[in-house]
């Protein structure tokens, strides 16, 4: 049993050039597990909160006066070092210590332990006697609150190589069409400045529907047929939109307002037109019955909840009930600690819920989020598909790939 020796934390950045803490945890006198706490732009009401009262300094004191607390745990113990934690805090969101220091903590401690044992970490997240590799879902254009003003409303379009048969070509065809969209763009807008959003996708001046359209160009561009080797995604991001006070969905640079009924048709046009396969938080974040609307109507595509279910087990529940959707993101600093993500894992594959491990819009190089996409039998790994932090997961998927207990692709 790798027996903890060490835990120190530092504030370093993320990739949004914010100050976030990363966690070294160290087993046995010499097994290192490293990770950084990853942040969003578009949170969800009921998440985990990252840092207490937005510092994370405060994160950084406490942890480090507390740290001695976690020596001599079993590293591969993810249930016991989840208890330090909660001693520390026991708050449903984690405000007191913050939830990047449950993130980084019991990764940090899952990673030395899988050092020390030998084993990749996705055979210490789940003991399977195979594993597939979730498709990645990948951001060719980005808006909303990950691009500036003139961008569409819509805040992802994202690619997926549905038709892909190994994780390399995947990967290489969801490149392949994030270039192939460029040469679009420039052709539309000779100005095109090449700018990208936060996760690496192209953030041209257009409106919503031209987006769609010249995304699909690009994929039509390259020989290929939405819905068969490859297929759209749209992350909607709808409570970004959405006005509590007038209960309307402000298309603020599209200049158009949807009322609850007619975001309903709206999104349907667009997993209509486009052949979605996937369309997450397509109505805000408390609209489990639009949500219900939209998975009834549109059973082949995967009607994903992000800031509906915050990876939140108890939500999730709710959801389940009263069918708001057949697929859930899971984020793991949306919950907070790896223990709670993997019960809200637990949760989703035994109710047929398809889970797509996600990355946060702030982001590091790290590529646990690889290992945690295979161990919690992910249909999809959405991580983006250029930029450094972005493409370091992609990569760490491509060198899993030389392992044999992970046979070829998932089912979606
Ligand atoms: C999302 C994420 C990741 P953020 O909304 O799904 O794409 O964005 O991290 O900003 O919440
Ligand atoms: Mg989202």
């Amino acid at each position: 049993m790798p027996k903890i020796t060490s835990v120190k934390a530092r504030l370093i950045y993320n990739s949004r050039g914010n100050k976030t803490i990363e966690v070294d945890v160290i087993s046995d006198n010499r097994f290192l597990g490293r990770v950084c706490a990853p942040s969003g732009a578009s949170v969800g009401k009921h998440e985990a909160i990252s840092f207490p009262d937005g510092s994370p300094e405060k994160s950084l004191r406490i942890l480090t006066d507390n740290s001695k607390k976690f020596l001599e745990h079993d590293a591969s113990n993810l249930k016991s070092i989840h208890d330090v934690i909660r001693t520390l805090d026991q708050s449903p969101d984690y405000s007191k210590i913050g939830g990047a220091v449950a993130f980084a903590v019991t990764i940090a401690s899952l990673e030395s332990a899988a050092k020390a044992l030998d084993k990749p970490l996705f055979q210490l997240i789940s003991k399977e006697k195979e594993y597939r590799f979730p498709f990645p879902l990948g951001n060719i254009l980005g808006g909303g609150a990950h691009a500036g003003p003139g961008t569409p409303d819509i805040q992802e379009i994202l690619i997926c190589a549905i038709g892909s048969k190994s994780i390399r070509d995947a990967i290489e065809t969801d490149l392949a069409v994030h270039k192939e969209l460029r040469n679009v763009l420039q052709k539309e807008d000779p100005d095109f400045t090449n700018g990208r959003g936060d996760e690496g996708g192209w953030a041209p001046k257009l409106d919503n529907e031209k987006a769609l359209e010249l995304s699909a160009n690009a994929c039509e561009n390259l020989g290929y047929t939405l819905g068969k080797e490859v297929a759209l995604g749209v992350d909607f991001a709808s409570s970004t939109q959405w006005n509590d006070q007038s209960k309307m969905y402000e298309y603020k640079r599209g200049g158009f307002e949807n009322s609850p009924e007619k975001q309903i048709e709206f999104a349907s046009n667009i997993i209509e037109k486009y052949k979605l396969v996937y369309a997450e938080d397509a109505v805000h974040e408390e609209a489990f019955e639009e949500m219900a609307e939209l998975t009834a109507k549109f059973p082949n595509t995967m009607i994903t909840g992000d800031d509906l279910i915050v990876t939140n087990t108890e939500i999730l529940k709710k959801a389940i009930k009263t069918k708001s959707c057949n697929a859930a993101i899971l984020k793991v600093n949306q919950a907070g600690s790896l223990y709670d993500a993997l019960g809200f894992a637990d949760e989703a594959n035994s109710n047929n819920i398809k889970l797509i491990t996600s990355h946060r819009s702030g982001e590091s190089i790290d590529s646990h989020i690889s290992h945690i996409g295979i161990g919690t039998n992910s249909k999809m790994l959405k991580v983006g598909v250029v930029g450094g932090e972005r493409i370091a997961k992609l990569n760490e998927l491509i060198r899993l790939s030389e392992h044999d207990l992970i046979r070829g692709m998932a089912q979606i």
